[in-house]
């Protein structure tokens, strides 16, 4: 998917976000349009948005949804992936093992074999949040050998982690072969 352009670069990018619902996925998309106001495509209960910054390779974010009557659609998006984003709420531990589930089987989707992976650890701003090596350690982010992956914490209420959250995606982009996961 995308464009190349004429010095053989992809001319944009593809980033398809998932998570479980409430984990904060719209909130994000909105904070990354600089608080502009996003619009959710009805029919498909998604939304679609491009992301620009000057002097970096336009994204479209694939906010895929998370309900679960939506998840079985994912799969129906992730060809051509060049980035996923999965958003975890930090905050809900009763739930974190379900989330590590679908994770897992996203990965596991042939779509998406060695596509880099950020996991953006969302409510990090709240007093109960989980700090970042037991997420990373409870969601079994080490097993994920075949994909470069970075697990960055954020907050999409206060913008927390977001200047970071998207070099982390810069980073992600340019990683292929080589990358250094943690
Ligand atoms: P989704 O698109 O993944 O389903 P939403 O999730 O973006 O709709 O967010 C779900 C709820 O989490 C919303 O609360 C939203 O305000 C809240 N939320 C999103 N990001 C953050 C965050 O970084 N910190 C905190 N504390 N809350 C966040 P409501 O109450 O509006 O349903």
């Amino acid at each position: 998917m995308g464009s190349v352009n004429s010095r053989g670069h992809k001319a944009e990018a593809r980033v398809v976000m998932i998570g479980l619902d409430l984990a904060g996925k719209t909130t994000l998309l909105y904070k990354l349009k600089g608080d502009q106001r996003v619009e959710t495509l009805p029919t498909v209960g998604f939304n679609v948005e491009p992301l620009e910054a000057p002097g970096h390779v336009p994204l479209t974010l694939w906010d895929v949804g998370g309900q679960s009557q939506l998840r079985a659609s994912w799969k129906d998006y992730l060809e051509g992936t060049d980035v996923l984003i999965f958003v975890l709420d930090s905050t809900d531990e009763a739930r974190l093992p379900e989330a590590e589930a679908e994770l897992t089987e996203a990965l596991a989707d042939p779509h998406l074999a060695s596509v880099p992976l950020l996991v953006l650890a969302n409510k990090q701003e709240a007093p109960h949040a989980l700090p970042l090596p037991e997420i990373r350690d409870r969601l079994g982010l080490q097993r994920f050998q075949g994909h470069c992956w970075e697990l960055q914490g954020c907050s999409a209420l206060t913008g927390e982690g977001l200047p970071e959250a998207l070099e982390s995606l810069r980073r992600l982009l340019k990683s292929s072969n080589h990358c250094n996961s943690r």
